[in-house]
């Protein structure tokens, strides 16, 4: 029997441990020396709900700017996100907000997301009452949810998850969602092949 196929996709700006929240959630790891992420991968669980089974998987996607067209392509047939902030830098709540928009304008305002303010442990409690003004007018108004978070630490990690996949699986069911689109292939980038300059005139 085939299973129903889920695409969930993790988007952020770099640096804001969107790599390390995937190794804390799917492998229990915390990496302090985790290099950015070029080639967007993913990692796959399986779910049951209600009696049904879906495979699930998660695309980690690459922060830095320069990738942003990329990541574009693989919120295509994406259901839910993780969009990640780094608790310590306001600006990078921005970005969620950015991040937001764009997914709600290729994948269609129905799309689950839960906001994910990482990087706990290192909290500079001076950032906080300004932050959380903003962050609550934000949760609000969009009516989500949002988890503080710390890889390092493991904390709330798998609440936020499990938060995720929950909504998701609730709103296919509820709404008779047929899943079993695509979940995405790994996408390679290519080298682009320079064409070949015509000689002589004819
Ligand atoms: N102290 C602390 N460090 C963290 C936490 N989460 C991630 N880091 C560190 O922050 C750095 C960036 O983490 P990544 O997981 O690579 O961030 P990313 O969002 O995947 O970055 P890109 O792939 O560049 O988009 C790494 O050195 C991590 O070890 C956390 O909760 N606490
Ligand atoms: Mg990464």
């Amino acid at each position: 029997m085939s299973e129903d196929k889920l695409k969930l996709v993790i988007l952020g700006e770099g640096r804001v441990g969107k790599t390390s929240l995937l190794l804390r959630y799917f492998k229990n790891k915390f990496n302090e020396n985790e290099k950015s992420t070029i080639n967007p991968s993913f990692y796959e669980k399986t779910e049951n709900y209600n009696g049904k089974t879906y495979e699930l998987k998660f695309w980690d996607t690459a922060g830095q700017e320069k990738y942003n067209a990329l990541n574009a392509i693989y919120f295509q047939n994406a259901i839910g996100a993780l969009l990640v902030y780094d608790v310590n830098i306001p600006e990078t709540f921005e970005k969620v907000k950015d991040w937001a928009n764009t997914l709600k304008e290729i994948v269609g305002k129905n799309v689950i997301f839960v906001i994910v303010g990482n990087k706990l442990d290192l909290l500079d409690k001076s950032l906080l009452d300004k932050n959380t003004s903003l962050v609550n007018e934000y949760i609000k108004k969009e009516n989500c949810k949002i988890f503080y978070t710390s890889c390092k630490t493991g904390y709330n990690v798998e609440e936020a998850f499990d938060t995720l996949i929950k909504s998701v699986l609730k709103y296919v069911q509820d709404n008779n969602i047929v899943t079993n689109k695509r979940a995405g292939k790994k996408l390679e980038i290519r080298q682009q092949v320079q064409p070949v300059e015509k000689k002589g005139c004819c």
